[in-house]
């Protein structure tokens, strides 16, 4: 994030957080048998002055729809885990951020839901506050004091049983660097960190101490939807996911008269969703390792080779599933994402040789599946006659009916006839058994659109 933007967008989330809380003032602490996330009342606020409250949360399959909430001050009075919690089972945590959503954030029961759905586990919410003051920069002075308490019950529930690594971590923003000293205060033995968006602001210069790290957890992973804004830039685990970048997410708008939330919060949130559908298991998002965005866009990484052919996903498979050894540290990974859910898209590489041209000019490419057709601008210039991009086409490569080529030129003065030598696609990650899709030999003439059916079948084996 730029220093420019700092205080203007904390001045706005502050605001905006102040209210919603005041919003809220009015709703009465719930002693429901089922809990929720405390909804703090300003005046709670004021009155908690300085102090990290943390509570929690247990959603297990027994109580999927009835949250039990409980302090660690009550586990060690009654020397017992909450009701639902089973010892012998891994347990999920979740830890949100600095509360910019409002004061109760909505995806936490969904997460929580959707892990449960995957797996039969203890889901731990920590609900944490810091009471004296709506400001970021305060709170990121304070949240070691959070993971302070929080591993005062990792402690006790180690006592009851519960083994190190069979604790995951799962933060969102500022959370995720919450999560990171945890796994500090451990000596990174707890099993594995998630963090989603980590967040970024007064974080991208701290020392591997303040925030998270590969060395918080045996195994640390990070999505990164929101980089030059409340997202960090920078790796922090052992494989970093950069999804469509890391920066800008596709159907987040840019306009600035857009709502609040999906101009200021839609990136951000992103990670929390892509992850949520990973979880759901019905596509895979694979990233595929690179040194940058550019390099992968133009179609420099295009294999798992250095993953012994098979690229970490992203969801609960361990290790994102990464079978070599040693883990890697703070490796880039990139894919491309749709704009909604289950956000999977296939990534197809098109390289183009074109017969060298006297003037620089410009060809549109559209891949067209059933109705749906993907188009592409390739500017075209005159010291270069090869050229590769990759695209994101929501079908896969056997699926593509027919690729059409525009001679779009340029406006103001008449370009010629374009010989393309050849125009090829393949899909990344690479499968060495698929062949490129190529044509040869074709004349591209202004006004006079070509076009090429492709007769293939998808390989089911
Ligand atoms: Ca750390």
């Amino acid at each position: 994030m730029s220093r420019t933007h700092t205080p203007v967008l904390l001045c706005v989330l502050t605001v905006c957080i102040t209210s919603l809380v005041l919003a809220g003032t009015d709703e009465a602490q719930s002693d429901d048998e089922c809990a929720d996330l405390n909804n703090y009342t300003f005046l709670e606020y004021r009155q908690q002055r300085g102090k990290v409250q943390v509570q929690y949360l247990l959603l297990t399959r027994r109580n999927m729809d009835c949250a039990e909430r409980f302090r660690h001050e009550s586990l060690s009075e009654t020397q017992q885990p909450p009701t639902n919690f089973n010892i012998s089972r891994p347990t999920k945590v979740i830890i949100h951020g600095f509360r910019i959503t409002g004061s109760r954030p909505t995806w936490v029961r969904l997460l929580a839901r959707t892990l449960l759905e995957a797996q039969d586990v203890n889901v731990l919410v920590v609900d944490w506050i810091y009471g004296a003051s709506f400001a970021y920069n305060q709170v990121v002075e304070n949240y070691k004091e959070a993971a302070l308490q929080i591993s005062v019950l990792i402690n006790q529930l180690q006592e009851h049983g519960c083994k190190l690594q069979s604790f995951h971590f799962i933060g969102i923003s500022l959370g995720a660097h919450v999560a990171g000293f945890v796994g500090t205060l451990f000596e990174g033995k707890i099993g594995r960190i998630t963090g989603l968006d980590v967040a970024g602001p007064l974080f991208k210069g701290a020392d591997t101490y303040d925030r998270l790290d590969p060395s918080d957890a045996l195994f640390v992973e990070a999505i990164h939807t929101d980089s030059d804004y409340f997202g960090i830039s920078i790796s922090v685990g052992h494989v970093d996911f950069f999804l469509n970048g890391g920066k800008d997410q596709t159907g987040c708008a840019r306009s600035r008269f857009s709502s609040v939330f999906s101009y200021v919060l839609c990136d951000h949130m992103r990670a929390i969703y892509v992850y949520m559908s990973a979880l759901n298991g019905s596509c895979p998002l694979v990233g595929v390792p690179c040194f940058s965005y550019e390099d992968f866009l133009q179609g420099r990484c295009l294999t798992c080779d250095a993953f012994n052919g098979k690229c970490p996903t992203i969801g609960l498979s361990e290790n994102s599933g990464i079978s070599i050894s040693p883990l890697p540290k703070e490796q880039k990974l990139f894919l491309l994402t749709t704009s909604s859910s289950p956000f999977c898209t296939h990534q197809i590489l098109l390289q183009v040789e074109v017969s060298p041209l006297d003037k620089s000019a410009e060809v549109e490419v559209t891949l067209v599946t059933e109705n749906q057709g993907t188009e592409q601008k390739l500017p075209l210039r005159k010291d270069t006659t090869v050229y590769s991009v990759v695209m994101s086409h929501p079908f896969a490569l056997c699926e593509i009916n027919s690729m059409k080529i525009k001679n779009t030129g340029n406006r103001f003065y008449r370009q010629g006839d374009i010989h393309v030598k050849s125009v090829c696609l393949s899909e990344i990650p690479s499968q060495s058994r698929e062949e490129p899709l190529c044509v040869n030999n074709i004349d591209i003439r202004r006004g006079a659109p070509w076009s090429h059916d492709f007769v293939q079948v998808c390989d089911s084996s």
